[in-house]
């Protein structure tokens, strides 16, 4: 790999940072979804309710503990780390001119420590947290008006930090607005009854297309130096059989990917988002210099989340997946949870979207949930994880050396553990760092070095060399 190759790993604000009513920050959509359990999706509330668990109040505290954790990154030799904002942090209601200055020194002090420790911030401005404020005024991203306030934020957090964050991204998995199973996450929807489902969620998307576009024209002002990137869920699928028609089933649905792709990288509306309208009978309504802004503001690489692969056909078997579930592949293994362990997918993806959009890729996200036991040597023996991080580290390796892809850095999903969005557990575990906490929110919150912490270490330290 590249002597810059940017290791590290990944978390998010709403999974990870906790302090959800310190430091003035005001409420989040997270805030309001409850613990899950096995295999569910998280009830979403109204409101915060007397007496109800919601495991982002606290989560695993980097809120408190950031110094201690920053030390373990150093610890494993992390160059990046990725982390997330919380915006209402900034701007708790979301609609403010001023933005709360606690939240602002909050970070300062988190990018102080990591520059310290020689570790780069690569930092998502929204992960699944629209503040709440927005949704219940405004319908979240269904207004244009948000456009106007994440630009504010954005513009206020560049300004801030313009000398202590190169790498940022715009919006998580923002593919998963369309055709996913949890629109609420990625932007803030709950579709009404008579709601037209996908108009709603073409014209959202144009408003967050517009808010991205304008955040990467500011950035790029304020520093030119800024890498901003978007953030796509890569959902690899294969066509079930060879039968031809099964393979316009894979176009059809990486199409939803695509469209996302397409508007961030090429600035405009391809054919593959025209297909998508004529499907659905939908078109984002648009204003005049609307194309012009989008045409300004493309980013500068594709950032991306790749954890499994399914299969698309007739009379499939489904099988899970985060946002986009699929058809069983007969050929794979899964996780506890249900997601096809493929690195081979990974290759493709890497391929795939570069081969699509000739932009630097950066993984952003990739890893295995699963459950940790401390054994009575008091350890975490997670071989399981080692093997799965180790098959995607050498496909990912494949796509570079072999295939010339070229790619910024790798950050696994969850480097220390944190709360599963999609069921809300703390028992789904990513972590090379175990955190002492269940799902009732019991526990500690100590920290301890799993076996795959030294092995990740060790990856680091011969540049991805030794997997072994
Ligand atoms: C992605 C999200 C992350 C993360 C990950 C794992 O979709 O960007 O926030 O949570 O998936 O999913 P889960 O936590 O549901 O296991």
């Amino acid at each position: 790999m590249k002597a810059d190759f940017l290791w590290g790993g990944a978390t998010a604000a709403n999974q990870y940072e906790g302090g959800y009513r310190e430091g003035g920050r005001g409420l989040s959509i997270n805030d309001v979804e409850r613990g899950g359990a096995h295999g569910k999706i998280r009830q979403i509330d109204d409101e915060v309710m007397e007496g109800v668990y919601y495991p982002s109040h606290t989560a695993t505290d980097f809120y408190h503990r950031y110094k201690e954790d920053i030390a373990l990154f150093k610890e494993m030799g992390f160059k990046c780390f990725r982390m997330s904002i919380s915006w209402s942090r900034i701007f708790p209601h979301g609609d403010e001119t001023e933005p709360n200055e606690d939240g602002l020194a909050f970070y300062d002090k988190v990018f102080d420590e990591l520059l310290a420790n020689d570790i780069q911030p690569v930092v998502t401005l929204s992960h699944y947290e629209t503040p709440l404020y927005l949704v219940q005024k405004y319908g979240s991203w269904r207004s244009r008006k948000l456009v106007g306030f994440f630009v504010h934020y954005c513009e206020t957090v560049f300004e801030r930090y313009k000398d202590k964050v190169k790498y940022w991204m715009t919006f998580n998995e923002i593919n998963a607005t369309m055709a996913s199973r949890r629109p609420w996450h990625q932007a803030g929807l709950i579709y009404g009854p008579e709601e037209n489902q996908w108009q709603t969620a073409v014209q959202a998307s144009h408003h967050m297309f517009l808010a991205s576009a304008l955040a990467v024209t500011a950035g790029h002002r304020i520093n030119p130096e800024f890498q901003i990137g978007c953030m796509l869920l890569y959902p690899q699928t294969y066509a079930a059989t060879c039968a031809p028609e099964d393979q316009i089933a894979r176009l059809e649905k990486m199409r939803f990917t695509y469209y996302y792709g397409d508007v961030h990288v090429r600035g405009y509306y391809t054919n593959t988002c025209e297909a998508v309208w004529r499907k659905y009978n939908v078109r984002p309504e648009m204003e005049p210099g609307d194309e012009e802004i989008l045409r300004n503001g493309k980013v500068d690489y594709i950032g991306f989340s790749y954890y499994f692969s399914s299969i698309e056909g007739k009379n499939l078997e489904q099988v899970e997946g985060n946002i986009f579930a699929g058809g069983k592949n007969p050929l794979l293994k899964s996780t506890d949870w249900g997601w096809q362990i493929d690195p081979d997918g990974l290759r493709m993806a890497l391929n795939e979207l570069y081969d699509r959009y000739q932009v630097p890729l950066f993984i952003v996200e990739n890893g295995m949930g699963a459950v940790d036991e401390i054994t009575s040597d008091g350890k975490i023996h997670d071989d399981y994880r080692i093997d799965y991080l180790r098959s995607h580290i050498q496909a990912m390796k494949d796509a570079v050396e072999l295939d010339k892809v070229d790619l910024m850095g790798y950050t696994p999903w969850g480097c220390i553990d944190l709360i599963s969005a999609s069921t809300g557990e703390m028992k789904k575990r990513y972590g090379f760092i175990y955190v002492d906490k269940d799902d009732e929110g019991n526990g500690t919150m100590d920290r301890m070095r799993k076996d795959s912490f030294y092995w990740y270490q060790k990856v680091i330290r011969t540049n991805g060399e030794d997997l072994s």
